[in-house]
């Protein structure tokens, strides 16, 4: 062989392997990126669609009415209920394979991605130790004996250690019986007696202002392989409750997209 093809020879050899390392550094991140993309009904309060690592609210009807006859994974209450076509008319309708209506009671949740999502199953109990729920009552002014209206607790295993972690959900907004200064709603992870706040609110009461929290969904909704939390939270009258999906990251918790 003449030394001068020789050389283009291992040329050509080095850009191919060069080729083929990029390949495997970006392209294959990218392609899985890119796969990444989801469309989710968060009961009636929101539709969120995820795709090239953005997350968008989906309101206008036209988009919406996209949705209808597709099919979509439906969980109530963190439970898998099956697959099932939605169709929406102000709220979220399930129909089978044969377009025969499916009643259903509980909090919805739905989703179509090219991924599997793996949604959390959890209970939510009362509130039996209020150490937590106290601490946090006086770090923001509050008496540590104040009366609620809801105190529960949720066990998980959110940053998926094997060690389950507590979301508290504490508030005392819509009290019939009892009439406090000051209203509160609380959200907050207890880690290894550390407490991370999600949701604060605390103001004037005026009776029915203000909104009761709920910790509705979590799942890797994006497919980073970390879970993701979705949280609502009900006015007293019957306008859209706020929805709002949290991620967990550099020790804190913060806000991906709100429907307001
Ligand atoms: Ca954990
Ligand atoms: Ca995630």
């Amino acid at each position: 062989m003449k030394k001068g093809k020789f050389k283009y020879i291992v040329i050509i050899l080095i850009l191919v392997i060069y080729a083929v390392c990029m390949y495997l550094a970006f392209g294959v991140s990218e392609t899985r990126e890119r796969e990444a993309s989801t469309t989710i009904l968060v009961g009636d309060a929101a539709v969120w669609d995820y795709s090239s690592r953005n997350w968008m609210n989906v309101t206008t009807p036209s988009l919406l009415s996209k949705l209808n006859w597709q099919s979509f994974h439906v969980y109530i209450d963190h439970e898998y209920l099956g697959d099932y076509l939605v169709w929406n008319d102000d709220e979220w309708y399930i129909f089978d394979e044969n377009r025969q209506s499916v009643s259903y009671q509980g909090e919805l949740f739905a989703y179509q991605a090219d991924f599997d999502m793996n949604i959390l199953s959890y209970e939510t109990t009362d509130i039996t130790d209020y150490t937590y729920a106290r601490q946090v009552l006086e770090e923001h002014g509050l008496s540590p004996d104040s009366q609620y209206t809801l105190a529960t607790v949720s066990s998980l295993d959110f940053d998926k250690d094997g060690v389950d972690e507590n979301f508290y959900v504490i508030s005392n907004v819509f009290a019939m019986d009892f009439f406090p200064d000051k209203y509160f709603s609380f959200v907050f992870m207890v880690d290894d007696d550390t407490i991370y706040m999600l949701y604060e609110d605390v103001d004037v009461n005026e009776g029915v202002n203000g909104c009761m929290p709920n910790l509705y969904t979590v799942a890797d909704l994006d497919n980073d392989q970390d879970n993701e939390l979705i949280l609502t939270c009900a006015k007293y009258s019957n306008q859209t409750p706020v929805a709002m999906l949290y991620e967990f990251r550099d020790n804190a918790f913060e806000i991906k997209i709100s429907n307001q």
